[in-house]
Order: C-alpha cells, then structure tokens, then sequence
C-alpha cells in the first residue's frame, strides 16, 4: 500500500468513527465544538473565560489533546470546565477514536448512552493542519488566528479556515503593536468560506466574549430546537 493509500484508509476509518460521534451527540442534544489554532493562538485562555461567562445552569465538558502534558485540562478544571486530557504523544491531532475514549475515560458517558452535557468543547492540538483533515463529529469547527501571528494565516493554510464555521481573532489587546490587518485577514477567511462568522476578541480586555458565548447560546438552542421538531 502506497502513502496516499495509507492516509486515505486512515481518513476514511475516521469518518466512520465520526459519524458514530455525531449521531451519539444528535441524540443527547449536545452542542460539540472543535476548537482549533496554532500553539498558543489561546484556546484555552478562550475556553477559560467562556466556562466563567456562560450561564452556570449549562453543563459543560472538554476533551483537551496534546502532545505532552496534563496542563490545560487542570487550567480548565480550575476555570469550572470538567475536562479530560487526552495526551497524544506525538500525534498532531485529535482523531473520532480519541474523543471517543476521551468521553468514556472523562465519565462523560451514562449508561443510557446519552452525554449528559449541553456543550462539548474539543480543544485540539496546537497545530493548523493536520486537525483540517479530521472529522471529529462536532457541530462546528473554530479557528483561532491570534493577530501576533501574521494576516496572511488564512490563505497560508486555506483547508482549516475553510472548514470553519467560525473563525476567531484573538489577542486583539495588541493591535496596537503588531502589522495585522484586520480586514485584509477577514476577506481572506470569507473568501475561503463566504458563510463563516469572524470574531473580534481579547480575553485580557473582556472583549467579544459576550458575541461568542451569544453564538454559542444561540447553536445550541438551534440544534436543540431542531431535534424537538425532526
Ligand atoms: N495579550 C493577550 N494574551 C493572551 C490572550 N489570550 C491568551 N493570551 C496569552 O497567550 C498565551 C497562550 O494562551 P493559551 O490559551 O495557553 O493558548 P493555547 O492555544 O491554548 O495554546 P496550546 O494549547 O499550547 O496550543 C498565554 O500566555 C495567554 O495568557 C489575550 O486575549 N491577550
Ligand atoms: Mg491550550
């Protein structure tokens, strides 16, 4: 079997898996969301500030994969989010089968096989490419792009802004001291994905936490409302 074989099979399988997840998460009316960007773009600073601004009465959980350490998972427990980590050792992504063990060995299960969350979060590995590729069952994909890191990001790495749902610029507290167009960067993400949603936010300033968590509340009433009348 040839490489391009090999990666096809691979994906293939994934999906399967994945559309396994998405049926499961269907069923328990649970909002998934892959959160996605390069090392420290701030998923978790994100994920921190949206488990201390979302309604408390929401149940929230996170799968959190890295290559190596338990640091996030305990960032986020301390912030209120039940979360497992899932350390991939090497592997530059999250895969169906790892947030599928990820949910079982985080006690996200019920014997009624029904998660009993409103909203999982899949903070994925730090890294703008592999993760494009992986069907993971979720709702919606993220993207982080933090404005330190350049806005030519999109068209750079077209596949993840593509698949995005939403795409999200952080760190916007420091505009005033980096070459980031804001602009240029959101035609960029809409020419790749005319439909996306793009975000302006600064967890050091507070700012566009609210329009997120808004957006957040308003996909989960969505998908719920959806199931109600299906
Ligand atoms: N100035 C500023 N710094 C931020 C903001 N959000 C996050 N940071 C900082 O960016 C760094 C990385 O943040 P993390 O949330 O750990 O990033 P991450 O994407 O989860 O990183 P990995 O999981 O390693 O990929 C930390 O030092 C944060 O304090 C922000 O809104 N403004
Ligand atoms: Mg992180």
């Amino acid at each position: 079997m040839n490489r391009v074989e090999y990666r096809r099979r691979i994906l293939e399988a994934n999906d399967a898996e994945a559309r396994v997840l998405r049926e499961r998460f269907d069923e328990g009316g649970v909002l998934v969301v892959d959160v996605v960007s390069s090392p420290g773009s701030g998923k978790t600073t994100l994920l921190e500030a949206t488990a201390r601004a979302l309604p408390s009465a929401l149940r929230l959980g996170c799968v959190v994969g890295d290559i190596a350490t338990e640091m996030d998972a305990d960032r986020l427990r301390a912030a209120g989010m039940p979360s497992h980590q899932i350390v991939t050792g090497g592997a530059c992504h999250l895969d169906a089968r790892l947030v599928s063990d990820g949910i079982e060995e985080a006690g996200f299960d019920t014997p009624e096989d029904v998660l009993p969350l409103d909203v999982l979060f899949l903070e994925n590995v730090g890294n703008l490419v592999c993760p494009a590729s992986y069907d993971l069952g979720e709702d919606v994909k993220v993207t982080l792009l933090s404005v330190t890191e350049g806005h030519d990001k999109p068209f750079k790495y077209p596949a993840i802004f593509a698949r995005a749902g939403i795409t999200i610029f952080t760190k916007t507290d420091l505009l005033p001291y980096v070459d980031f167009d804001v602009e240029l960067a959101r035609e960029q993400v809409l020419a790749l994905n005319p439909s996306a949603k793009v975000l302006e936010l600064s967890v050091k300033e507070g700012k566009g936490i609210d329009t997120w968590c808004a957006l957040l509340q308003e996909m989960l009433d969505g998908k719920r409302l959806m199931e109600a009348i299906a």
